[in-house]
């Protein structure tokens, strides 16, 4: 079996909330460290993985992303924990069409549209080099490597392009896009198979013909993010036409779900883009904590040969997936897939 090459970022421990809020009570912090490591000690059981750290620096890719004030308020809001408190979290959020944030509470608001995504003192510097990580990956695809996978802790596409949120800080998959079509691409195309709607790769190039996104995700009725991933949302103004939601019911299985990515996978080979970027989420597995659907782990594979079958040059970045047991198994068996 051939190598794919795999990069990672050396800093995601350092981001380790101990806690995260759900409708007012403390649940533990699901999107831990534990993840890549367990992901990592299967990609190095499975021998075919050529596994390096990344060393790229995320930033100037980021900054082509994300606003200047929403990414000093993550890095200024970093220093600031453990001085005083433990974790940031946001407590006011504007309202109705007051927005002025002249204060770092307002501030808090402004930027972080949820509970499940505090700031502590490692949160930038881990979210930079994710985020590096997965520029490191594009520039491997430019290289002319035709598989790729980024293991990005923490995971990006809940990202906004000034907003944090569903554990996502920096959108790793919109930079990594961000990157190649500032080097020569003219079409990419973002796959999306997380359990929760990529609401933050949407927002990005919502009105943006050059990236395609498609979605396959829980319905807003029944997970997070809850506003949005409806099929009605379709792009705006240039853009209009090139996004595409597949909302599902909960318990949903291999077979049914299998149906819905052909459909998809119509619609990407329609664009055929130069690149093909996969926001890969494990958490639709039938054994996640806060997952609503039943895939199983065999499953990854047959979705992993349909989307190489596809035949585009694809980078692989890793979003969620919080059943830990077998979070290494779903990715080899994912990977595998694309390798045959
Ligand atoms: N305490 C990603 O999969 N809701 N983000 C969790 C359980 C937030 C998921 C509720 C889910 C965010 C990247
Ligand atoms: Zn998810």
């Amino acid at each position: 079996m051939k190598e794919i090459p795999v990069r990672y970022p050396e800093k995601s421990s350092l981001h380790n909330p101990r806690y995260e809020i759900y409708c007012g009570e403390r649940d533990n912090y699901a999107e831990t460290q534990e993840r890549i490591e367990r992901i990592m000690g299967e990609l190095k059981r499975c021998g075919f993985a050529d596994i390096q750290v990344s060393t790229v620096d995320g930033i100037p890719w980021i900054e082509q992303v994300h606003d200047a004030d929403y990414i000093g308020f993550l890095k200024k809001s970093s220093e600031a924990v453990g001085t005083a408190v433990e974790a940031i979290f946001p407590n006011v959020h504007p309202y109705n069409s007051y927005s002025r944030a002249t204060n770092i509470v307002a501030e808090r608001g402004m930027f972080m549209y949820d509970t499940h995504t505090p700031i502590v003192g490692g949160t930038f510097d881990a979210a930079v080099d994710s985020a590096g990580c997965a520029v490191a990956g594009a520039m491997l695809l430019k290289e002319d490597e035709p598989l790729v996978y980024a293991l990005t802790r923490p995971p990006g596409h809940h990202a906004e392009r000034s907003m944090m949120g569903g554990y996502c800080y920096f959108n790793n998959i919109a930079v990594a896009a961000e990157y190649l079509l500032g080097n020569g691409a003219k079409k990419v195309a973002i796959f999306d198979f997380d359990l929760h709607h990529g609401n933050g790769t949407q927002d990005i190039f919502y009105r943006r013909p050059e990236v395609l996104f498609v979605s396959i995700h829980a319905s807003p009725k029944i997970k997070f993010p809850y506003f949005s991933g409806y099929k009605d949302e379709q792009g705006q103004g240039e853009g209009l036409g090139y996004n595409f939601n597949f909302p599902l019911p909960q318990g949903v299985g291999d077979e049914e779900y299998h149906t819905v990515v052909k459909e998809a996978l119509k619609i990407l080979k329609h664009y055929n883009p130069d690149y093909l970027l996969v926001s890969a989420g494990f958490d639709t597995h039938e054994k996640d904590p806060i997952g609503a659907l039943k895939l199983t782990t065999p499953y990854y594979r047959e979705l992993g040969r349909v989307i190489a079958s596809l035949g585009y040059p694809i980078l692989t970045v890793q979003e969620g997936g919080y059943a830990t047991d077998v979070l290494g198994e779903n990715v080899v068996s994912y990977l595998r897939g694309l390798t045959e």
